[in-house]
């Protein structure tokens, strides 16, 4: 009730709305409403109470509630009501937890999001830094009808939805994005996304994609290791601050938008969104992988998602997971 209230006190902000009143629509007493204000208060909200005039919203903090982020009108499946999204004050990492929120059978579009992570991943066990509130730290559950091999597709699926929403709320800036599961704003990573599944020989039963985007991170919010390589949406816009409520509504409402597309008509629409966006296709790359270190030109990605490279013998090899450096 408490997220229904709020939702009265906002349009009727800057009035004031009297605790009879939502006490009348909500039929309950006028303590209940009091409990919900204070519990809206203890929650960050500046809510001001007067006894002739009932309450007020004043301000709103800077929290990633679900409240706050649910897109509106509803999506059809990713985050499409508020019970879909687990917010978190401090989390180990929001992957971990919605592993096992899917584990425990949790539907498709289940979203977990943090406004801290102590143990935040990137792949092969790397360290994602977090630091609190500055940024977007999510998780998203899908159980697409495919087979295993295709999960890495989801990483572009995401990799896209950032690039658009950030399309939409900053349309100076001009994301890139590097194979597979970066993106860049001039030459350096604000975003990262980190693809994983649970799936037996020929059946996957989910996907958890998981995405870090440093929105309002100044430089010294970052380790030194990273201050050469990283940056934030914040640096990039002229060190303005950035609304993380609106950007997390916008990516779930893309993120949903290209599922649903995929749904419908494969992966084709997602392959030319990822084009567009894309700084990795016709330049030379080093690429590493587990099994050795290669050197081509980035020609295409094919329909699974996988980077094809072409060495200087003409000789077209495909990889479907990987490090890559840009060279010039
Ligand atoms: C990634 O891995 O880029 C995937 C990052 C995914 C993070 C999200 S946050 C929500 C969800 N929950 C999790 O626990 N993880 C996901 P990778 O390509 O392996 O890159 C990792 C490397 O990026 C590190 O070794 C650092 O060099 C660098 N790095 C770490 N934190 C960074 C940051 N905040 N900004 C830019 N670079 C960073």
């Amino acid at each position: 009730m408490r997220w229904k209230i709020l939702e009265l006190l906002r349009v009727q902000s800057p009035e004031h709305l009297s605790g009879e009143e939502m006490a009348h629509h909500f039929r309950v007493s006028r303590t209940a409403i009091w409990k919900n204000v204070q519990s809206l208060q203890s929650a960050g909200y500046r809510i001001e109470g007067s006894t002739r005039l009932g309450y007020r919203l004043l301000e709103s903090p800077d929290l990633l509630y679900p409240a706050e982020i649910v897109p509106e009108p509803a999506t059809e499946m990713i985050a499409a009501s508020p019970k879909l999204i687990h917010h978190h004050q401090k989390v180990g990492s929001t992957n971990n937890i919605l592993k096992q929120l899917a584990g425990e059978g949790a539907p498709e579009g289940t979203v977990v999001i943090a406004e801290e992570q102590t143990t935040g991943r990137g792949r092969l066990g790397r360290a994602w830094h977090t630091p609190r509130s500055k940024g977007i730290w999510i998780s998203i559950l899908f159980r697409p009808p495919l087979a295993p091999q295709e999960a890495p597709f989801f990483t572009l699926l995401a990799a896209c939805a950032v690039a658009r929403a950030i399309k939409t709320n900053l349309p100076a800036l001009d994301p890139g994005i590097k194979w597979p599961n970066d993106l860049l704003l001039h030459g350096r990573k604000f975003c990262g996304i980190l693809t994983e599944m649970k799936a037996e020989a020929d059946l996957l039963h989910y996907i958890v994609t998981g995405i870090g985007i440093n929105v309002n991170c100044k430089e010294e919010d970052f380790p030194e290791e990273l201050q050469t390589n990283a940056t934030s949406l914040y640096l990039a816009n002229k060190k303005k601050n950035v609304s993380r409520q609106k950007l997390a509504r916008d990516l779930l409402r893309e993120i949903d938008l290209l599922y649903q597309n995929f749904l419908a008509a494969g992966s084709m629409p997602i392959l030319t969104a990822w084009r567009e966006h894309n700084i990795t296709l016709g330049r030379t790359v080093e690429i590493k992988t587990l099994q050795g270190g290669y050197q081509g030109k980035a020609l295409d990605i094919d329909a699974d998602g996988a980077l094809l490279v072409e060495d200087e013998h003409g000789t077209i090899r495909r990889f479907l997971a990987g490090e890559i450096a840009l060279r010039p």
